[in-house]
């Protein structure tokens, strides 16, 4: 299969399944899964050409893992990443003593001044290394990567979860916990 349409194919799911189920014309429970057979008409009426052996090879081969299919593969969701209301059932879990966390320079005043906010997103997703986090500040320009003292902040009281593809999850992360790589 074309790495570029599997890549295209990737992009259009998280839009419809972080962002917006209504471009596909379908909705998310509150756990964030689509029946997948409805996603695939969905993507047909929207003029996507998307069949299940695509849909297999997106899930199977996406560079981050996106995507989850349920234990018996009639639904789907994105892993983390959303904008829409849902709860990922993700049970608060012990992080690593560190964590890492990709931006770019023009954001650092704001950062140091009230740490790090969800933006649109739910929660803030921090790295487990610093190779990773500099992936993530690269898509904006020339990274930068904080470090987060992951360890301070759990024995603090702050929940920590992690997705099954290893991003780690915090509503929020104050600027005492944080500092330059
Ligand atoms: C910054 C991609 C001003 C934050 C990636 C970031 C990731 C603040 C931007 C995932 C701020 C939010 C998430 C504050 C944070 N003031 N700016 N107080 N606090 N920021 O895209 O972490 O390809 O919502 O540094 O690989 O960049 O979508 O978050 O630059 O894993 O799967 O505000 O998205 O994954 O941007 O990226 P985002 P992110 P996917």
């Amino acid at each position: 299969m074309d790495q570029k349409e599997i890549v295209r194919t990737s992009k259009f799911l998280s839009l419809v399944l972080r962002h917006d189920p209504a471009r596909a014309g379908i909705g998310l429970d509150a756990r964030g899964w689509a029946p997948v057979d409805d996603l695939l008409a969905g993507c047909r009426r929207s003029g996507r050409r998307i069949n299940r052996d695509l849909l297999d090879e997106v899930v199977a081969r996406d560079g981050k893992g996106r995507f989850e299919f349920s234990p018996d593969r009639t639904r789907i969701r994105a892993r983390q990443g959303h904008s829409v209301p849902v709860d990922l059932g993700l049970e608060p879990c012990v992080p690593p003593p560190t964590l890492y966390h990709g931006t770019v320079a023009r954001f650092l005043p704001a950062i140091t001044a009230e740490g790090l906010r969800p933006g649109k997103r739910h929660d803030v997703h921090l790295s487990p290394d610093a190779e990773t986090a500099t992936r993530v500040g690269a898509r904006r320009g020339r990274p930068v990567v904080l470090t987060v003292d992951a360890g301070r902040m759990r024995a603090d009281g702050h929940e920590f979860r992690v997705t099954a593809n290893g991003v780690w999850l915090v509503p929020a992360v104050p600027p005492a916990y944080l500092d330059p790589d």
